[in-house]
């Protein structure tokens, strides 16, 4: 595990509790906390029980007692480590996005399929049970022909003038190491979801905004100029021809972490809500009319109807976020020995950051613009 931070911590949660809820094949064995502050990432290791920690990564990569190299570290560290993994021969998980733009993507994705290890970036989300279970649905063939998708993921924690850039938590403010703002933090999630679901996105039309143009610089105590899209809305074209609308911003006073998407199909429609994410809901216009209507379906049932959820208690139980780590866990080890890689591999979410390249580029030129695809 390299870094200690949110992540780290679900990740470790994640790895420590699947074993107990899931059948797998191998169980996870936390040999080593990697981080560069020497006390913070030894007492990290301590309370989530790995048994040893590093201070330097390469070190850490280079120890033959470690199979997988979980990179939690900031963007612009990710292709540096997962080159240098890949390069060891490791198995790589990588947060997201993969990295801070696709032509760094393109080199780890290089890099994982030289060196043949298995890799996934932890795009959570999907392992949502009532995000995969809208998957199913669309798979089945319920919507019928897609007309719109309608995302949008909306925060409010950077809103104070006096809130400064980089450095620990805040690295996300700091486009040289976060790569960009809400686009590649908050709408790659969005955009993730949406290609699993709806296939590929053809072409953007995008609009960004830096409300806060000057912040304090954690690290050179200097007031920098702010490099990083606050705000980004952008109108996409599917290739399966549906419309859609995307917004993401971490100034929507009073929304923490709003993430919704709604799609709208011939026949029926889906909607979700991280707020309450064990829920779909789902309207069929099949339906009988006299009880046609949205139907909210509390994903918490057994018996292989509602994804993941048998693994946990009985039905009517709901379960949270950090399950959506656990579930992405059970899928990776369960899809070793087999020929179905877990998604999303760093090739699936390349995909993702040339999407988001096409926004940032689009909003920059003000023109509509194509999006580069994986070969
Ligand atoms: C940002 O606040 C953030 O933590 C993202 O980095 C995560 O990916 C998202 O899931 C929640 O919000």
């Amino acid at each position: 595990m390299i870094g200690y931070g949110f992540m780290g911590r679900a990740h470790s949660n994640a790895f420590r509790k699947v074993g107990n809820f899931f059948d797998l094949k191998y169980q996870p064995v936390l040999q080593a906390a990697c981080g560069r502050d020497e006390a913070k990432v030894k007492a990290f290791a301590e309370r989530w029980g790995y048994q040893s920690y590093e201070t330097n990564w390469r070190k850490l990569i280079a120890r033959d007692d470690i199979d997988v190299i979980d990179i939690c570290a900031p963007n612009d560290m990710h292709p540096k480590m997962a080159i240098a993994a890949a390069e060891a021969g490791k198995m790589i998980l990588c947060e997201k996005p993969l990295a801070r733009n696709g032509a760094e993507g393109e080199k780890m994705v290089q890099a994982v399929q030289k060196a043949g290890v298995p890799n996934m970036v932890w795009y959570n989300y999907r392992r949502v049970p009532a995000v995969t279970l809208a998957y199913n649905l669309i798979q089945e063939g319920r919507l019928g022909r897609v007309f719109h998708y309608r995302a949008k993921f909306l925060q409010d924690w950077t809103i104070s003038p006096d809130l400064p850039q980089g450095g620990a938590a805040l690295w996300r403010l700091d486009a040289k190491v976060a790569g960009s703002g809400v686009t590649g933090d908050l709408l790659a999630h969005c955009i993730d979801t949406a290609i699993w679901l709806n296939g590929p996105i053809d072409k953007v039309c995008a609009m960004t905004e830096t409300f806060i143009k000057q912040r304090k610089h954690n690290l050179t105590g200097k007031v920098q100029r702010v490099g990083i899209d606050d705000a980004c809305a952008f109108l996409a074209r599917f290739k399966n021809g549906s419309l859609a609308t995307f917004e993401s911003t971490r100034y929507a006073r009073g929304h923490k972490a709003l993430y919704t998407f709604e799609i709208n199909g011939e026949h029926a429609s889906i909607a979700w809500d991280l707020h309450d994410l064990h829920r779909l809901e789902y309207f069929d216009h099949r339906d009988e009319g006299k009880i046609r209507g949205w139907r909210s379906i509390h994903v918490t049932d057994h018996g292989g109807d509602h994804p993941y959820m048998d693994k946990w208690w009985v039905p009517g139980l709901q379960i949270g976020y950090e399950h959506s780590f656990v579930h992405q866990v059970a899928d990776f080890i369960n899809s070793l020995d087999t020929d179905q890689p877990a998604q999303p591999t760093f090739r699936d979410a390349l995909e993702t950051q040339y999407v988001c390249d096409a926004v940032l580029q689009s909003a920059k030129t003000g023109k509509w613009e194509k999006v580069k695809h994986v070969k």
